[in-house]
Protein backbone atom coordinates (compact mmCIF):
# COMPACT_ATOMS: atom_id res chain seq x y z
CA UNK A 1 0.00 0.00 0.00
CA UNK A 2 1.41 3.31 -0.91
CA UNK A 3 1.73 6.20 1.98
CA UNK A 4 -1.37 8.15 0.63
CA UNK A 5 -3.49 4.97 0.57
CA UNK A 6 -2.97 4.82 4.34
CA UNK A 7 -4.47 8.23 4.54
CA UNK A 8 -7.69 6.67 3.54
CA UNK A 9 -10.66 5.77 4.89
CA UNK A 10 -12.83 3.68 2.30
CA UNK A 11 -15.69 1.11 3.22
CA UNK A 12 -15.20 3.05 7.37
CA UNK A 13 -18.18 3.73 9.46
CA UNK A 14 -17.22 7.25 11.38
CA UNK A 15 -19.50 8.17 13.85
CA UNK A 16 -18.66 11.92 15.18
CA UNK A 17 -20.96 13.03 18.10
CA UNK A 18 -22.90 16.71 17.97
CA UNK A 19 -21.59 17.23 14.14
CA UNK A 20 -24.98 19.60 12.83
CA UNK A 21 -22.36 22.48 12.88
CA UNK A 22 -19.28 23.17 13.83
CA UNK A 23 -15.55 21.20 14.33
CA UNK A 24 -17.90 18.12 13.83
CA UNK A 25 -19.24 19.10 10.79
CA UNK A 26 -15.48 19.68 9.43
CA UNK A 27 -14.33 16.50 10.46
CA UNK A 28 -17.34 14.64 9.09
CA UNK A 29 -16.83 16.06 5.44
CA UNK A 30 -13.44 15.40 5.74
CA UNK A 31 -13.87 11.64 6.83
CA UNK A 32 -16.24 11.58 4.00
CA UNK A 33 -14.08 12.90 1.12
CA UNK A 34 -11.18 10.19 2.52
CA UNK A 35 -14.24 7.56 2.01
CA UNK A 36 -16.13 6.70 4.96
CA UNK A 37 -19.93 6.71 5.58
CA UNK A 38 -20.60 9.25 7.79
CA UNK A 39 -22.79 9.12 11.02
CA UNK A 40 -23.73 11.70 13.67
CA UNK A 41 -26.42 12.66 16.34
CA UNK A 42 -26.93 15.80 17.68
CA UNK A 43 -29.44 16.85 20.63
CA UNK A 44 -31.22 20.04 19.30
CA UNK A 45 -33.87 19.03 16.42
CA UNK A 46 -33.66 22.19 14.64
CA UNK A 47 -30.09 22.06 14.72
CA UNK A 48 -29.95 18.46 13.51
CA UNK A 49 -32.56 19.14 10.53
CA UNK A 50 -30.14 21.65 9.46
CA UNK A 51 -27.29 19.73 9.93
CA UNK A 52 -28.66 17.27 8.03
CA UNK A 53 -29.53 19.52 5.08
CA UNK A 54 -26.37 20.81 5.28
CA UNK A 55 -24.70 16.92 4.54
CA UNK A 56 -27.50 16.55 1.55
CA UNK A 57 -26.31 19.75 0.24
CA UNK A 58 -22.81 18.51 0.36
CA UNK A 59 -23.33 15.04 -1.82
CA UNK A 60 -22.86 13.35 1.60
CA UNK A 61 -25.66 10.64 2.53
CA UNK A 62 -25.19 11.01 6.01
CA UNK A 63 -26.39 8.42 8.74
CA UNK A 64 -28.33 10.38 11.61
CA UNK A 65 -30.57 10.68 14.97
CA UNK A 66 -31.22 12.88 17.56
CA UNK A 67 -29.42 11.52 20.98
CA UNK A 68 -27.87 12.62 23.86
CA UNK A 69 -24.02 11.64 24.78
CA UNK A 70 -25.09 11.78 28.63
CA UNK A 71 -28.06 9.47 28.28
CA UNK A 72 -26.85 5.65 28.32
CA UNK A 73 -29.86 4.12 27.15
CA UNK A 74 -30.45 6.41 23.88
CA UNK A 75 -26.47 5.90 23.13
CA UNK A 76 -27.16 2.02 23.34
CA UNK A 77 -30.16 2.39 21.35
CA UNK A 78 -28.49 4.49 18.62
CA UNK A 79 -24.92 2.39 18.16
CA UNK A 80 -27.70 -0.67 17.64
CA UNK A 81 -29.77 1.17 14.89
CA UNK A 82 -26.60 2.51 13.41
CA UNK A 83 -25.14 -1.00 13.45
CA UNK A 84 -27.91 -2.56 11.74
CA UNK A 85 -28.78 0.22 9.03
CA UNK A 86 -25.24 1.13 7.90
CA UNK A 87 -22.60 -1.37 9.69
CA UNK A 88 -20.18 -1.54 12.88
CA UNK A 89 -18.35 1.81 13.75
CA UNK A 90 -14.60 2.07 12.96
CA UNK A 91 -14.03 5.66 13.93
CA UNK A 92 -16.02 7.29 17.18
CA UNK A 93 -15.10 10.95 17.25
CA UNK A 94 -16.28 12.06 20.54
CA UNK A 95 -16.61 15.53 19.45
CA UNK A 96 -20.33 16.80 21.39
CA UNK A 97 -19.69 19.31 24.20
CA UNK A 98 -20.40 22.58 25.41
CA UNK A 99 -18.81 25.28 27.77
CA UNK A 100 -20.33 27.53 30.55
CA UNK A 101 -18.03 30.97 31.17
CA UNK A 102 -19.58 31.19 35.10
CA UNK A 103 -17.22 32.20 37.51
CA UNK A 104 -16.24 29.17 39.71
CA UNK A 105 -17.77 30.64 43.28
CA UNK A 106 -20.62 31.84 41.39
CA UNK A 107 -21.38 28.58 39.62
CA UNK A 108 -24.93 26.58 40.45
CA UNK A 109 -23.76 22.77 40.42
CA UNK A 110 -26.31 21.85 38.15
CA UNK A 111 -24.32 24.10 35.10
CA UNK A 112 -21.23 22.13 36.80
CA UNK A 113 -22.48 19.05 36.21
CA UNK A 114 -23.99 19.60 32.67
CA UNK A 115 -20.62 20.61 31.64
CA UNK A 116 -19.39 17.03 33.56
CA UNK A 117 -21.67 15.23 31.96
CA UNK A 118 -21.45 16.58 28.12
CA UNK A 119 -18.13 16.85 28.32
CA UNK A 120 -16.41 14.11 29.95
CA UNK A 121 -19.49 11.22 30.98
CA UNK A 122 -20.73 11.42 27.13
CA UNK A 123 -16.96 9.91 25.68
CA UNK A 124 -17.46 7.56 28.67
CA UNK A 125 -20.42 6.73 27.33
CA UNK A 126 -19.81 6.62 23.43
CA UNK A 127 -16.42 4.64 24.03
CA UNK A 128 -18.27 2.34 26.30
CA UNK A 129 -21.13 1.39 23.53
CA UNK A 130 -18.59 1.23 20.33
CA UNK A 131 -15.46 -0.69 22.30
CA UNK A 132 -17.37 -4.40 21.72
CA UNK A 133 -17.47 -5.11 18.33
CA UNK A 134 -13.90 -2.97 17.93
CA UNK A 135 -12.73 -5.35 20.56
CA UNK A 136 -14.28 -8.40 18.46
CA UNK A 137 -12.68 -6.96 15.15
CA UNK A 138 -9.41 -6.39 16.82
CA UNK A 139 -9.49 -2.27 15.49
CA UNK A 140 -10.87 0.93 15.96
CA UNK A 141 -10.28 4.54 16.67
CA UNK A 142 -11.35 6.49 19.13
CA UNK A 143 -10.44 10.44 18.98
CA UNK A 144 -11.56 12.95 21.68
CA UNK A 145 -12.22 16.10 21.42
CA UNK A 146 -9.12 18.32 24.05
CA UNK A 147 -8.82 21.43 24.30
CA UNK A 148 -6.06 23.80 25.78
CA UNK A 149 -7.69 23.87 28.80
CA UNK A 150 -6.78 20.11 28.94
CA UNK A 151 -3.37 21.88 29.67
CA UNK A 152 -3.94 25.53 30.80
CA UNK A 153 -6.79 27.51 32.89
CA UNK A 154 -8.38 30.35 32.96
CA UNK A 155 -10.82 32.50 34.35
CA UNK A 156 -14.60 31.17 34.05
CA UNK A 157 -14.22 27.85 33.01
CA UNK A 158 -13.78 25.69 35.58
CA UNK A 159 -16.07 22.80 34.97
CA UNK A 160 -15.06 22.90 31.15
CA UNK A 161 -11.13 22.42 32.13
CA UNK A 162 -11.91 20.10 34.57
CA UNK A 163 -13.40 18.28 31.82
CA UNK A 164 -11.28 18.69 29.11
CA UNK A 165 -8.07 17.77 31.31
CA UNK A 166 -9.96 14.81 32.46
CA UNK A 167 -10.61 13.94 29.06
CA UNK A 168 -7.03 14.02 28.52
CA UNK A 169 -6.56 11.18 30.95
CA UNK A 170 -9.54 9.18 29.38
CA UNK A 171 -7.60 9.24 26.35
CA UNK A 172 -4.43 7.93 27.78
CA UNK A 173 -6.66 4.96 29.52
CA UNK A 174 -8.36 3.61 26.91
CA UNK A 175 -5.55 3.67 25.12
CA UNK A 176 -3.65 1.76 27.82
CA UNK A 177 -6.88 -0.84 28.34
CA UNK A 178 -7.63 -1.12 24.68
CA UNK A 179 -3.94 -1.03 22.29
CA UNK A 180 -3.47 -4.39 22.79
CA UNK A 181 -6.85 -5.06 20.37
CA UNK A 182 -5.09 -2.78 18.06
CA UNK A 183 -7.77 0.28 18.98
CA UNK A 184 -5.94 3.62 19.36
CA UNK A 185 -7.57 6.33 21.12
CA UNK A 186 -6.12 10.00 20.69
CA UNK A 187 -7.23 13.53 21.16
CA UNK A 188 -7.39 16.94 18.92
CA UNK A 189 -6.35 19.33 21.16
CA UNK A 190 -7.32 22.44 19.13
CA UNK A 191 -6.77 26.10 20.03
CA UNK A 192 -9.05 29.08 19.61
CA UNK A 193 -11.42 28.16 16.42
CA UNK A 194 -14.16 30.01 15.07
CA UNK A 195 -17.34 28.37 15.66
CA UNK A 196 -20.43 28.92 17.21
CA UNK A 197 -19.01 27.72 20.46
CA UNK A 198 -16.43 30.59 20.51
CA UNK A 199 -18.47 33.63 19.18
CA UNK A 200 -19.27 35.26 21.87
CA UNK A 201 -15.19 35.83 22.52
CA UNK A 202 -15.28 37.24 18.93
CA UNK A 203 -18.16 39.60 19.31
CA UNK A 204 -17.15 43.19 18.45
CA UNK A 205 -18.15 45.97 21.13
CA UNK A 206 -21.31 48.16 21.17
CA UNK A 207 -18.67 50.65 19.51
CA UNK A 208 -17.38 48.71 16.51
CA UNK A 209 -14.28 47.51 18.21
CA UNK A 210 -12.45 44.57 18.56
CA UNK A 211 -13.45 42.22 21.61
CA UNK A 212 -10.76 42.81 24.19
CA UNK A 213 -10.42 38.53 24.38
CA UNK A 214 -10.55 38.76 20.73
CA UNK A 215 -7.15 40.73 20.50
CA UNK A 216 -5.94 38.84 23.31
CA UNK A 217 -6.33 35.40 21.48
CA UNK A 218 -4.51 37.04 18.77
CA UNK A 219 -2.00 38.98 20.63
CA UNK A 220 -1.66 35.07 22.14
CA UNK A 221 -1.02 33.51 18.46
CA UNK A 222 1.87 33.29 16.29
CA UNK A 223 0.06 33.79 13.50
CA UNK A 224 -1.82 36.49 14.97
CA UNK A 225 -5.61 34.40 13.97
CA UNK A 226 -7.82 32.31 15.06
CA UNK A 227 -8.55 29.04 13.78
CA UNK A 228 -10.97 27.63 11.51
CA UNK A 229 -12.40 24.34 11.37
CA UNK A 230 -11.00 23.64 7.86
CA UNK A 231 -7.46 23.67 9.89
CA UNK A 232 -8.12 21.04 11.93
CA UNK A 233 -9.53 18.62 8.80
CA UNK A 234 -6.05 16.91 8.11
CA UNK A 235 -5.33 15.59 11.53
CA UNK A 236 -8.98 14.54 11.90
CA UNK A 237 -8.41 12.28 9.08
CA UNK A 238 -4.86 11.33 9.77
CA UNK A 239 -6.15 9.91 13.71
CA UNK A 240 -9.08 8.34 11.88
CA UNK A 241 -6.68 6.06 9.48
CA UNK A 242 -4.24 3.37 8.90
CA UNK A 243 -1.28 6.53 8.77
CA UNK A 244 -1.49 6.52 12.67
CA UNK A 245 -2.03 3.17 13.81
CA UNK A 246 1.11 3.14 16.18
CA UNK A 247 -0.12 6.79 17.89
CA UNK A 248 -1.90 5.88 20.87
CA UNK A 249 -2.63 7.66 23.83
CA UNK A 250 -1.80 11.51 22.67
CA UNK A 251 -3.20 14.67 22.67
CA UNK A 252 -2.37 16.37 19.49
CA UNK A 253 -2.21 20.23 19.74
CA UNK A 254 -3.29 22.19 16.95
CA UNK A 255 -3.22 25.69 18.54
CA UNK A 256 -1.56 28.24 15.31
CA UNK A 257 1.15 28.15 18.01
CA UNK A 258 -0.31 29.35 21.19
CA UNK A 259 0.94 26.77 23.41
CA UNK A 260 4.38 27.58 22.38
CA UNK A 261 4.45 31.20 22.22
CA UNK A 262 4.03 33.47 25.85
CA UNK A 263 2.59 36.46 23.78
CA UNK A 264 3.22 40.12 23.05
CA UNK A 265 1.25 42.96 24.36
CA UNK A 266 -2.20 42.89 23.27
CA UNK A 267 -2.02 47.18 22.76
CA UNK A 268 0.78 46.44 19.65
CA UNK A 269 -1.86 44.40 17.40
CA UNK A 270 -2.41 46.82 14.42
CA UNK A 271 -6.21 45.84 14.15
CA UNK A 272 -6.90 47.37 10.66
CA UNK A 273 -4.55 44.29 10.02
CA UNK A 274 -8.02 41.72 10.98
CA UNK A 275 -10.63 44.12 9.97
CA UNK A 276 -11.13 42.34 6.48
CA UNK A 277 -10.78 38.99 8.65
CA UNK A 278 -13.09 39.89 11.07
CA UNK A 279 -15.86 41.16 8.75
CA UNK A 280 -15.31 37.81 6.47
CA UNK A 281 -16.14 35.69 9.65
CA UNK A 282 -20.04 37.12 9.05
CA UNK A 283 -22.59 36.35 12.26
CA UNK A 284 -21.63 32.93 13.07
CA UNK A 285 -24.38 31.95 15.86
CA UNK A 286 -23.19 33.12 19.01
CA UNK A 287 -23.89 30.69 22.07
CA UNK A 288 -24.67 31.60 25.86
P1 LIG B 1 -20.16 23.93 19.10
O1 LIG B 1 -20.11 24.80 17.91
O2 LIG B 1 -20.75 24.44 20.37
O3 LIG B 1 -20.90 22.54 18.71
C1 LIG B 1 -21.08 21.58 19.73
C2 LIG B 1 -21.93 20.46 19.18
O4 LIG B 1 -22.16 19.51 20.24
C3 LIG B 1 -23.28 20.95 18.70
O5 LIG B 1 -23.65 20.26 17.52
C4 LIG B 1 -24.20 20.55 19.84
O6 LIG B 1 -25.51 20.31 19.43
C5 LIG B 1 -23.56 19.25 20.27
N1 LIG B 1 -24.00 18.82 21.61
C6 LIG B 1 -24.02 19.56 22.73
N2 LIG B 1 -24.50 18.83 23.75
C7 LIG B 1 -24.81 17.60 23.26
C8 LIG B 1 -25.35 16.41 23.82
N3 LIG B 1 -25.69 16.33 25.11
N4 LIG B 1 -25.52 15.34 23.01
C9 LIG B 1 -25.20 15.42 21.69
N5 LIG B 1 -24.69 16.52 21.09
C10 LIG B 1 -24.50 17.60 21.88
O7 LIG B 1 -18.68 23.43 19.47
P2 LIG B 1 -17.37 23.43 18.57
O8 LIG B 1 -16.67 24.72 18.72
O9 LIG B 1 -17.70 22.89 17.21
O10 LIG B 1 -16.50 22.35 19.39
C11 LIG B 1 -16.68 20.96 19.18
C12 LIG B 1 -15.84 20.25 20.25
O11 LIG B 1 -14.49 20.72 20.18
C13 LIG B 1 -16.32 20.52 21.67
O12 LIG B 1 -16.11 19.36 22.46
C14 LIG B 1 -15.39 21.64 22.16
O13 LIG B 1 -15.23 21.63 23.56
C15 LIG B 1 -14.11 21.26 21.46
N6 LIG B 1 -13.19 22.39 21.25
C16 LIG B 1 -13.59 23.50 20.59
C17 LIG B 1 -12.67 24.55 20.41
C18 LIG B 1 -13.03 25.83 19.69
O14 LIG B 1 -12.21 26.77 19.77
N7 LIG B 1 -14.16 25.93 19.02
C19 LIG B 1 -11.37 24.41 20.89
C20 LIG B 1 -11.03 23.25 21.59
C21 LIG B 1 -11.95 22.24 21.75
P3 LIG B 1 -26.70 21.36 19.74
O15 LIG B 1 -26.37 22.65 19.14
O16 LIG B 1 -27.88 20.69 19.10
O17 LIG B 1 -26.81 21.46 21.22
C1 LIG C 1 -12.77 29.79 26.23
C2 LIG C 1 -12.88 29.04 24.92
C3 LIG C 1 -11.92 27.86 24.91
C4 LIG C 1 -12.05 27.15 23.58
C5 LIG C 1 -11.14 25.99 23.48
C6 LIG C 1 -9.70 26.38 23.56
O1 LIG C 1 -13.81 30.25 26.74
O2 LIG C 1 -11.63 29.92 26.71
O3 LIG C 1 -14.21 28.61 24.70
O4 LIG C 1 -12.21 27.00 25.96
O5 LIG C 1 -13.33 26.65 23.40
O6 LIG C 1 -11.45 24.98 24.39
O7 LIG C 1 -8.93 25.25 23.22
Amino acid sequence: MGVMEKFRLDGKVAWITGASYGLGMAYAKAYAEAGAKIVFNDVNPDNFARGMEEYKKAGIDAYGAICDVTKEDQVEKFVKDVEANVGPIDILVNNAGIIKRIPMHEMALKDWQLVIDIDLTGPFICSKAVLPHMIEQKSGKIINACSMMSEFGRETVSAYAAAKGGLKMLTRNICSEYGQYNIQCNAIGPGYIATPQTAPLRERQADGSMNPFDRFIRSKTPAQRWGHTEDLMGLAVFLASEASDFINGQVIYIDGGISAYIGQDPSNLDESKFAAEVEAEGDIKVKD
